[in-house]
């Protein structure tokens, strides 16, 4: 992977590794518990050519790699594979990169024009027996689960009219429906939102657009039992600065952050918008519910400002990343009174990649687990991410009022984002599968996949699997049992 430019977007961790390989019989020590037979699917961002602008943004529109960690009868083994989008068909058939800045089309190569830019680099979704990979700028990507072949872009047999999908869809642990929404929906930059529901059958039965209060980056959202909840932070797009050669984004500041709230059957019309802090960001939710009152608690990894110093770089926020002040913050609002009034409460501390049992999903969750800087490391963190500084604390929270857990990682090591692995016995939390980083020497790193008791984090991995090849930084993964992976679509 020769070529690169040697910044912090390709240097370090984050050095390109575009090798596609299948290793079985992993090392592992401890013992993997038979609850976790399946497979930890993760999307990994891998440049396969040298940009030929800098882009500072680059480090979200690296190509994306599909990953699957196969954990079942005491063995584990890796595969790695690109998505092989129109993008990075046509690039590897030139030879070098086509495409130009973060969501920026105005920059790409002439031989770009009319090949769609998504990368498909976010989160490999699991729904009706279909592995989607799915990127906010375009449309997903459906993926073989047990080749790793790209079977092409996935546009719900024809139905889907959006441009763009989410990479965070939320899917009702009883109903098996799958709900989602697309931004600039309409095109680049466009106010236009797509809401959609997805039946357990795979079947988009609805799909309505509705308009933002400004084209924002709508990362995540949340439903509970009756009702769907697009936050709206204000970092925002403009077409005459794209077609200028500009960011794709800019954060305000001054500007208001919105919630919108809306019955998840109803009609569009019936949208809500409650008015939230000025000039707030936010990635990931943890969750949201209705209480017996009838008030909606929306739950979310909040912070003060943009994380990604790129975003706040273009925005002339003169923010370090030390000095973003961050909460787990809860929003309380009535749907049934007349205010447009949100209610904050900090429920939890700063940190990112908010995880709940699946079943748990809209319904109050008694407990969930999330990342976090260790406030008494000595010494810097391991630097690397997209947003160049990685997470070495691991929590477990609980939102009964109870005390929470926490494993702490030694110094020079990260933690990738968990996922969930349910217990078959009631009443145990499950498990946590995640990647785990550690540095080496000034540019050596090793990887292991852990398995850690999720009602019992801080006594550490039940299980270690070593993992014999250079990983670059996850973004999100997905948990699909083995009987999932059984009901697998053609
Ligand atoms: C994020 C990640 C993205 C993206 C937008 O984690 C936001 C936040 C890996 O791509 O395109
Ligand atoms: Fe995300």
């Amino acid at each position: 992977m020769a070529g690169f430019p040697q910044n912090p977007n390709y240097t370090g961790l984050n050095a390109p590794q575009g090798d596609e390989y299948d290793i079985a019989d992993l090392p592992v020590s401890g013992t993997i518990p038979p609850d976790v037979e399946g497979t930890f699917f993760r999307a990994v961002p891998n440049p396969a050519f040298p940009p030929f602008l800098d882009d500072s943004g680059a480090i979200l529109s690296a190509d994306g790699m599909i990953s699957a960690i196969r954990l079942g009868g005491g063995k584990a083994s890796i595969a790695m594979r690109y998505v092989a989008t129109a993008r990075h068909r046509a690039e590897v058939e030139a030879g070098r990169a086509l495409f130009g800045k973060y969501r920026n089309p105005f920059t790409d190569q002439p031989e770009a024009q009319g090949v769609d830019r998504t990368v498909a680099n976010t989160t490999p979704v699991w729904h009706a027996g279909r592995l989607l990979m799915c990127k906010e700028d375009g449309r997903p990507y459906r993926i073989d689960p047990v080749t790793l072949e790209t079977l092409g872009q996935y546009d719900f047999d024809g139905a889907l009219r959006s441009e763009t999908m989410t990479a965070h869809v939320r899917i009702d642990p009883e109903t098996g429906e799958m709900f989602f929404f697309g931004y600039e929906a309409g095109g680049l930059a466009s106010t236009t939102v797509a809401y959609g529901v997805v039946d357990a059958a795979g079947k988009l039965v609805r799909e309505q657009w509705f308009e933002a209060p400004y084209c924002a980056m709508m990362h995540d959202f949340t439903i509970t039992e009756n009702y769907a909840l697009f936050p709206v932070y204000p970092t925002t797009c403009d077409l005459e600065r794209l077609r200028a050669g500009g960011d794709h984004w800019v954060h305000h500041q001054e500007l208001d952050s919105w919630l919108g709230i809306m019955p998840r059957h109803g009609d569009v019309s019936q949208l809500r918008w409650f008015r939230g802090p000025k000039g707030v960001s936010c990635y990931h939710m943890l969750n949201a519910h209705e209480d017996a009152a009838g008030l909606i608690h929306f739950d979310q990894c909040l912070s003060d400002s943009n994380a990604f110093p790129f975003i706040r770089e273009a925005s002339g926020i003169a923010l370090q990343q030390w000095e973003l002040n961050g909460r787990l913050a809860r929003w309380t609002v009535d749907p049934n009174g007349t205010a447009d009034t949100i209610v904050e409460t900090v429920i939890g501390p700063p940190g990112d990649f908010p995880l709940i049992p699946a079943a748990q999903q809209g319904r109050p969750s008694g407990h969930g687990w999330m990342l976090t800087m260790n406030p008494e490391r000595r010494g810097p963190p391991l630097l690397g991410g997209p947003v160049g500084a990685m997470f070495d604390l691991l929590m477990r929270l609980d939102l009964t009022g109870g005390p929470p857990q926490a494993l702490a990682l030694e110094p020079g090591m990260c933690f990738n984002e968990p996922v969930h692995v349910p217990a078959r016995v009631p009443g145990h939390d499950g498990w946590l599968v995640t990647v785990v980083d550690r540095q080496t020497g000034p540019d050596s790193f090793e990887h292991e996949c852990w398995v850690i008791d999720g009602g019992n984090i801080g006594a550490g991995p039940v299980a270690r699997i070593g993992i014999p090849r250079r990983l670059r930084p996850q973004v999100h993964g997905w948990w699909v049992s083995a009987a999932q992976l059984a009901q697998a679509q053609p």
